[in-house]
């Protein structure tokens, strides 16, 4: 790969620089209260902060100043212990405000002006339609007033929000009411309590006209909570769901880990406006409208998943991120890692764990190994960054659930839950690190997890290499097992880490054979879990009466990529016969990437495109087996993501990825037509929607049966799909059909019918410009351009711009990647157009670029000459700086 010579500015004062762990130091002040007051216009919000603090005598220098971060904030005043300072008394540039002399204990009462109206990064308070909404993590708070912004500085917040009360009637923020009344101009006040000491980034302020759905919850110590849901009024018929997975979620936790809920109140709000999922903000979750919204007729399966699971998340936060929170941001997979590793086994719990296991590994797969592999590369707990905001990625949240995950591997679910309970009886009310977590795991088992502590420190996939030996005349089958990690940028060498190996033995009958290693005395039954710590080591199994197939890895217990050379004969074997429904699943992937590889080279070098007998013949009785859960046989059927398969290849050819797993579908469809469309008939439903494990399996199966079926270029298959389009009473059924008529001519008539039924519903809308952006027929750029003009799209709209453009970028691989670089041009205009509203969500959009290096030469040129256009760019954000940097060096 050629080191292509960088034209990034020079560095200068200007240049972001980047933060490092090791320069963490403790804030030299302490802050004990805030009481805040907004008085809301539509002009402006003006933000009084009472704040009472003391000399932090953590901080090595007794002397040392005050400096409050903020950040395009207009300063109108400051009160030191009730005394006006003049500006010769403090300092202020453009992110703080600094007071040298400061006693040791001080009242310090700040005004300032601040411009919702205006704010269109939807960091900070900003406005959605007419309301207010705030969004503090990581760094929002300076945007709303002079403070110490940082998760270890933890205090107690009052809030009295003032404004007009018929634009705004409803008034929210963090804890308890306590009082409220009416002021002059026909202006109302409201005043919050929060009764726990908490870091600003958990601050939040809602303000507006919004609806109500009210419920109640009693938690196991007789604690009654009011539970609200506030959204527009025209979305009250909206909220059943979400409503149901609160309950769902405060249940789990006071089952799983004694945890209850600690307020009076929880409080959710849905706002359309939002850059990401949801904000667990103390008693007020934030919530994108996507995560909250569904009705059978407007959301799909996946998207009931979503919310049961973001809910879900959100309120876990409350005790593993609130209660006990991070010491400074790059403690971030403390809380993300953790709370992502809960939902899951939240989501396992409430329906089939596992299809929710295959599929989390998919995304690891799909998403982290591919951010592991390219330029923003970093361990779960990062050593250095630019922006914080560019760390919310699936490595700190993903592979950070994978690291917990492996605790619970090593030291069994008793022994995780006893590490638990240690870590909030140590930490409540506290800011610390992933190493205190680690501790507590290893202090209530008495197990050394030294070794794990790499897992923080080293980027990158592990490799794991395994080899099997079987002597028949000794009994014995033998695993050689090694590691190794490839380079990442700023780590060249690994050493090696803690890996958890769940594994069984196959027997030819299909069943496990004991597992009894040399030196014990007694066989187990099943799986059980090897520690592998060396570089290389060997585990000898003893009484091995007939020649296994070793089933590796099983429930994927560890983040790595498996080495084994298994022959198409054993993978037949373990997809017929594993145990572990993971490396079930996982044998039939194998087959099928071997497979779709052949297609991609045939493709790349004009070959046949015929699909091998033994895979269609696997897939056969896959498809055929009815003792099977449906969703299990859909997963198995299911291709592996056209980025996936790229980054299987040494140099990425993204028309011979498409036109290779084109031939993988059209062959199944062709070989497999009767069996699909059998599949088809037996999972039909003719009763009404209903949001249920088995309704839902049944419908996954279902819709890609059709998926395979529309493949076909046959009228009476086309009709099917037309037919269930025109049918379905729910969206799942709705929008699978149109996924299939997309491709073809037929799609036309049906996406305009679509888009006039769901105008005035923008998530709805959401999945018309999805689709789009996704089909095959698109190829050009001008299609997605054409449709940025369309009455329902706004490049102010996170969900949008990740509908539309979002989904053309990362996922239409062969329209994306089209061979002039007019994809890569398109998507420099638009990310720059965007990072001067949005720099968030126009760093998420830089990130299409990360895979350039491993371009063919055509489209590699045309690439880096994209990103050198953007990185030339003047005023880049740092969001966006630190991406293309990161890309060109
Ligand atoms: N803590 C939230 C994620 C989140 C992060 C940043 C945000 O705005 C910049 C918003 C939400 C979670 O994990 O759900
Ligand atoms: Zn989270």
């Amino acid at each position: 790969m050629p080191q292509p010579e960088t034209t990034m500015a020079k560095l200068d004062a200007t240049t972001p620089q980047p933060i490092q762990l090791k320069d963490y130091t403790p804030p030299s002040f302490l802050i004990d209260k805030v009481d805040l007051t907004f008085d809301l216009e539509e002009d402006h919000t003006r933000v009084t902060s009472r704040l009472v603090l003391h000399r932090n005598p953590a901080h090595p220098d007794a002397r040392a100043a005050l400096q409050l971060d903020g950040r395009e904030l207009e300063l109108e005043s400051v009160k030191l212990d009730g005394e006006l300072l003049d500006s010769s008394r403090y300092e202020l540039d453009a992110e703080s405000l600094s007071i040298a002399a400061m006693p040791d204990n001080a009242i310090l009462e700040i005004v300032t002006v601040i411009h919702p109206e205006t704010n269109t990064s939807l960091n900070g308070l900003y406005r959605s339609g007419a309301n207010f909404y705030s969004q503090c993590e990581a760094e929002g708070f300076r945007k709303i007033t002079y403070y110490l912004d940082r998760p270890d500085v933890m205090a107690r917040f009052s809030t009295t929000i003032v404004a007009d009360k018929q634009k705004w009637p409803v008034l929210l923020s963090n804890g308890n009411k306590v009082g409220e009344g009416m002021l002059d101009r026909n202006r109302h006040w409201v005043k919050w309590v929060d009764p726990f000491k908490k870091p600003a980034y958990l601050f939040a302020l809602v303000a507006g006209k919004l609806s109500l759905l009210a419920d109640r919850y009693t938690t196991t110590s007789g604690r009654e909570v009011a539970l609200e849901i506030w959204v527009e009024p025209a979305d009250l018929d909206k909220c059943a769901h979400a409503m149901s997975s609160v309950k769902k979620s405060m249940q789990w936790d006071e089952q799983r880990y004694g945890l209850e809920y600690d307020l009076d109140t929880y409080m959710i709000v849905a706002v359309g406006d939002f850059n990401m999922g949801a904000m667990e903000n103390k008693g007020l979750n934030i919530f994108n409208t996507k995560y909250v919204l569904a009705r059978a007729d407007t959301a799909t399966d996946v998207d009931f998943d979503g919310i049961e699971a973001v809910i879900a998340h959100e309120y876990f936060h409350n005790w593993t991120g609130n209660r006990v929170t991070c010491r400074d941001w790059f403690q971030l997979s403390l809380k993300e890692g953790l709370t992502v590793f809960r939902d899951q086994e939240f989501s396992a719990d409430m329906g089939s764990a596992e299809v929710c296991r295959i599929d989390a590994v998919r995304t690891l797969r799909t998403h982290q190994f591919a951010e592991d592999a390219g330029p923003m590369a970093h361990p779960i707990r990062p050593e250095s960054y630019i922006e914080i905001n560019n760390f919310y990625t699936v490595t700190v949240y993903e592979k950070g659930a994978e690291v917990v995950r492996m605790y619970q591997t090593l030291l069994g679910r008793d022994g995780f839950r006893k590490g638990m309970d240690l870590y909030f009886k140590r930490h409540d009310g506290q800011a610390v690190t992933c190493d205190d977590f680690r501790a507590a795991m290893a202090d209530a088992n008495d197990y050394d997890l030294g070794q794990f502590a790499r897992w923080y420190s080293q980027a990158g996939t592990p490799v794991l290499r395994v080899r099997g030996q079987y002597d028949a005349a000794a009994q014995t089958y033998t695993l050689e097992v090694s590691q190794s990690c490839p380079a990442t940028p700023g780590q060249a060498e690994k050493l090696p880490f803690h890996i958890p190996l769940t594994l069984g033995l196959v027997g030819p009958d299909g069943a496990d054979l004991p597992l009894q290693l040399a030196g014990e005395a007694e066989a187990v039954a099943g799986s059980r879990v090897l520690s592998v710590k060396e570089a290389s080591q060997t585990f000898h199994f003893i009484n091995v009466a007939v020649e296994p197939v070793p089933s590796l890895l099983r429930n994927f217990s560890a983040p790595v990529k498996l080495d084994f050379p298994y022959s198409r004969p054993q993978l037949v074997h373990l997809l017929a016969h594993d145990s572990d429904a993971f490396c079930r699943w996982e044998a039939g992937q194998t087959l099928m990437l071997q497979d779709l590889q052949g297609l991609i080279d045939a493709a790349r070098s004009g070959g046949e495109l015929e699909l091998k007998d033994d895979f269609v013949a696997a897939m056969r009785r896959v498809l055929a087996d009815e003792s099977l859960d449906p969703a299990l046989v859909a997963l198995m059927l299911t291709l592996p993501a056209e980025t996936y398969l790229a980054d299987q290849q040494d140099e990425i050819d993204p028309d011979a990825i498409r036109a290779g797993r084109e031939a993988m579908k059209l062959g199944l469809a062709r070989a497999l037509r009767s069996e699909f469309k059998a599949a088809y008939t037996r999972m039909l439903d003719s009763g009404a929607y209903q949001y249920e494990a088995t309704a839902v399996a049944r419908r996954s199966l279902k819709n890609i049966a059709l998926a395979y079926l529309s493949e076909l270029d046959e009228s009476g298959l086309m009709e099917l799909a037309e037919r269930q389009f025109a049918e379905a009473n729910n969206m799942t059924d709705a929008q699978a059909a149109l996924a299939c008529l997309v491709n073809w001519p037929e799609g036309d008539a049906a996406l305009a019918s679509f888009a006039s039924k769901w105008a005035d519903e923008a998530l709805v809308m959401d999945k018309w410009f999805t689709l789009q952006a996704s089909s095959r027929r698109l190829g050009v750029v001008a299609k997605i351009k054409a449709l940025m003009q369309h009455p329902a799209f706004a490049l102010t709209n996170p969900n949008k711009v990740r509908s539309l453009i979002g989904t053309f970028v990362h996922n239409n691989l062969a329209g994306f990647h089209a061979i002039d670089g007019s994809g890569y041009e398109f998507a420099a205009d638009t990310l720059l157009a965007v990072d001067k509203l949005n720099p968030q969500v126009a760093a998420r959009l830089a990130g299409s670029f990360n895979r350039w290096k491993k371009l063919e030469p055509v489209r590699r040129a045309h690439m880096r000459a994209a990103l050198e256009r953007v990185a030339a760019h003047a005023g880049l954000s740092r969001d966006v700086y630190e991406i293309v940097s990161k890309n060109l060096m």
